[in-house]
């Protein structure tokens, strides 16, 4: 395969870093690599495939020369730096929620919904979904395939490294404060988010949702190409490093058996099956998803209120699956198309 050039926005931040870090692992075919991110950063270098690349200004970066762009620093970075990208020749795909809404934009997990990565060499601007959506979509795929689902509802438990570096700072500095018999003052998290469970990511919606809950129900929607599937999320932040965690209860459209749901689940790419009746017989965040790049599903059974109900437990590593590694496989799957 060709290689090209290649430019990650937002470079030093926690999706940066693993996209770093899974570029080199995946052999995704680098000639340039560019790392950019703000005059906090620009300077520093990292080592990239045994080589020391320096951390560059993106205000001042020329993408002429760049063919796959990866953004993650924030939306407002990506609404500025990424159209600008895109008319340098480069073909940006954002882990932001700026585009993601955009109607030509496509939204893409490439277990779900592949057929659409074409789109963006017209727009230009590829989107990636939310986290939270992601590991749930890859879940979901085989059943919605096989019965149709009606109905999400879904809480989540989720890593504070999906609110960045300062976000694991935070959790780290508040632990030990706590054990060392200090305080802990939020600066980042909205209250403390050690020994916590804190039912709030991101800010309010007027209906009472919070953004984050809110991506979940659009995206959820744009990437099924289903306007009828309603999803009902709570999105909630614990205290654990890498790894979301999400209690999935679903109504199907047709009734699906236990013993069915295992088998379109045990046959779906990248999803794991971990389903043990006994202790241990799950998976877990920190056990199996943390570093790793699989959708790992468990606790599967009949959800005994409801005659087409069925629930599960879904855990994936929020920066691999939920940003970076989907990103990257994005970019693989346009590696061929691009002229
Ligand atoms: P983070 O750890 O806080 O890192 C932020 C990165 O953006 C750093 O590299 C930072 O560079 C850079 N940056 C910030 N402001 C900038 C500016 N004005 N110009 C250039 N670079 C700037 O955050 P993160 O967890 O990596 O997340 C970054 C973004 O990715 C989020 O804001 C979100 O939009 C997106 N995200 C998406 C997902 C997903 O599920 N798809 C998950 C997490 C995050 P400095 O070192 O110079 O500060
Ligand atoms: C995950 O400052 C920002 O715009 C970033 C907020 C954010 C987002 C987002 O909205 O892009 C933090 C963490 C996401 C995301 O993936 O949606």
């Amino acid at each position: 395969m060709q290689s090209v050039n290649v430019a990650i926005a937002g470079a030093t931040g926690a999706v940066g870093e693993v996209l770093r870090e899974m570029l080199v692992e995946r052999s995704f075919p680098v000639d340039q690599i560019r790392l950019l991110a703000s005059s906090r950063s620009a300077g520093k270098s990292f080592e990239f495939a045994d080589r020391e690349i320096r951390v560059e200004l993106l205000d001042d970066f020329d993408f002429r020369d760049t063919q796959v762009a990866f953004f993650s620093a924030g939306g407002s970075v990506s609404a500025v730096h990424a159209p600008r990208a895109v008319k340098a020749g480069a073909i940006v795909v954002d882990n932001t929620s700026e585009f993601r809404q955009q109607p030509h934009i496509p939204l893409v997990v490439p277990e779900v919904n592949a057929h659409r990565i074409k789109d963006g060499l017209e727009t230009g601007i590829i989107a990636n979904p939310n986290c939270s959506t992601i590991q749930m979509v890859v879940a979901l795929k085989p059943i919605y395939d096989a019965v149709g689902i009606e109905r999400i509802n879904v809480a989540t438990y989720q890593a504070v490294s999906g609110a960045g570096a300062s976000a694991i700072r935070e959790l780290a500095e508040q632990t030990t404060s706590i054990l060392n018999g200090n305080g802990a003052e939020p600066t980042v998290h909205p209250v403390q988010i050690a020994f916590n469970a804190i039912p709030q990511i991101n800010t309010f919606e007027d209906n009472g949702y919070t953004k984050e809950e809110w991506k979940m129900v659009l995206e959820t929607k744009k990437i099924f190409e289903d306007e009828s599937i309603q999803v009902n999320p709570t999105c909630v932040r614990i205290p654990v490093f890498y790894g979301h965690s999400e209690a999935v209860h679903i109504e199907t459209k047709e009734p699906i058996s236990v013993d069915f749901a295992r088998d379109v689940l045990m046959s779906a790419p990248n999803v794991i099956l971990m389903d043990e009746r006994e202790a241990g017989g799950y998976p877990t965040a920190v056990e199996h998803a943390a570093g790793t790049d699989p959708v790992f599903v468990g606790r599967v059974r009949k959800d005994v209120s409801h005659p087409r109900g069925l629930n599960m437990w879904v855990v994936s590593d929020n920066v691999r699956k939920g940003a970076a590694l989907n990103s990257i496989q994005i970019a693989e799957e346009l590696l061929p198309i691009l002229n």
